[in-house]
C-alpha cells in the first residue's frame, strides 16, 4: 500500500476553512436525486470558497466505474466532471481516494478539476489536533477474501495494459459484466465479509499515527470507539443518505444535504438529527 502520508498531508486546516467528506456516491452519468445534490453541493461549496478554504474529500466511489483509456468513460460523467470543475475553479479543494469501483484514477481527473489523489489511504490533521486517517475501507474488510484477491488482479499491470488495449466496444461489455456481477455478489455476501475488522482498522491508525480512522465502503454507517483512544467512522452511503460529514472551527460533525445542497445536522446514520 502506498504511503500518501506526505501528500499535502498533516496540515491542518486554516481558522476558518471547512472540510467536507463523502463517500460511496455511486454516480452512473444518469441525473439521479444522489447526481443532483452533489452537483449542488458544489455549486455550494464553490461559493463559500470565495471567502473561506474549502476542501472536500471523496473516499472512494465517486463513480461507478472509472478509467481513463477510453474517453468514453468520462463522456458519460460529463455533467459531474463539468460541477467538479466548476467547484476546482472557485477554489474548492478536490481530494479523490480510490474505491473499489473508481481506483483507476490519473492525469485525466488532476487536469480536469485539479484532483488531488490519495490512492489507497492519506492522513491529516484536524483543528483539534487529531490526526486522521482516510481509506475507502475495502481493504479493512478482510473477511471478504474473495474480494481481496480479485482486488489483486484487476489492479495488476497485465489487467490494465489489457483493458488499455481494448477497443470500447469491447470494454463496455466487460463493464457492464463487472457490475452486474458484483450486485449480484453482493447480495451473497455475509454480514462478517462487509464489515470493517476493528484490529485491521486499529493497527492502520496505529502505524500511521492517527486517532481517527474515517472510511466508506460498506454502506454500513457507523461512529465508534476501538479502545485506546482509537475511533472509526464508517460513513453513512451518498447513494443511500445524501450525507458525509463536515469539519470546521467547531469540530466534526455528520451532515446531510437538501436537494438545493443546504447543510442539515445529521446522525451517524446520515439521517435527520434536532440542530
Ligand atoms: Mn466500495
Amino acid at each position: 500500500m502506498a504511503d500518501q502520508t506526505q501528500a499535502g498531508a498533516l496540515a491542518p486546516l486554516p481558522p476558518n476553512g471547512r472540510r467536507v467528506f463523502l463517500a460511496d456516491l455511486h454516480l452512473d452519468g444518469a441525473d439521479t436525486p444522489r447526481a443532483k445534490t452533489f452537483r449542488a453541493l458544489l455549486k455550494r461549496l464553490a461559493a463559500e470558497a470565495a471567502s473561506t478554504p474549502t476542501e472536500l474529500y471523496i473516499l472512494g466511489d465517486l463513480f461507478e466505474y472509472w478509467e481513463e483509456y477510453h474517453r468514453q468513460v468520462a463522456a458519460l460523467y460529463e455533467a459531474d466532471l463539468a460541477a467538479l470543475e466548476a467547484a476546482h475553479k472557485a477554489g474548492v479543494k478536490i481530494f479523490l481516494l480510490s474505491g473499489n469501483r473508481d481506483f483507476a484514477y490519473g492525469k485525466y481527473v488532476k487536469r480536469r478539476f485539479g484532483a488531488t489523489l490519495l490512492g489507497d489511504g492519506g492522513a491529516l490533521r484536524f483543528g483539534d489536533g487529531r490526526n486522521v486517517w482516510l481509506e475507502h475501507g475495502d481493504l479493512l474488510c478482510t473477511a471478504d477474501r474473495r474480494y481481496l484477491r480479485y482486488r489483486a488482479i484487476v489492479r495488476s499491470w497485465p489487467v490494465k495494459l489489457l483493458f488499455w488495449l481494448m477497443p470500447w466496444s469491447i470494454a463496455k461489455g466487460f463493464i457492464g459484466d463487472i457490475r452486474q456481477r458484483t450486485a449480484a455478489d453482493k447480495k451473497k455476501k455475509s454480514a462478517k465479509e462487509v464489515e470493517i475488522d476493528r484490529d485491521a482498522a486499529r493497527s492502520r491508525l496505529e502505524a500511521h499515527s492517527c486517532q481517527l480512522l474515517m472510511c466508506g465502503h460498506t454502506h454500513r454507517p457507523l461512529a465508534d470507539d476501538l479502545g485506546a483512544g482509537f475511533r472509526l467512522i464508517v460513513l453513512p452511503a451518498w447513494c443511500d443518505t445524501c450525507a458525509g460529514y463536515r469539519e470546521k472551527a467547531g469540530g466534526l460533525m455528520a451532515v446531510r444535504f437538501e436537494p438545493d445542497g443546504t447543510p442539515g445536522p445529521a446522525d451517524a446514520q446520515g439521517k435527520p438529527a434536532p440542530a
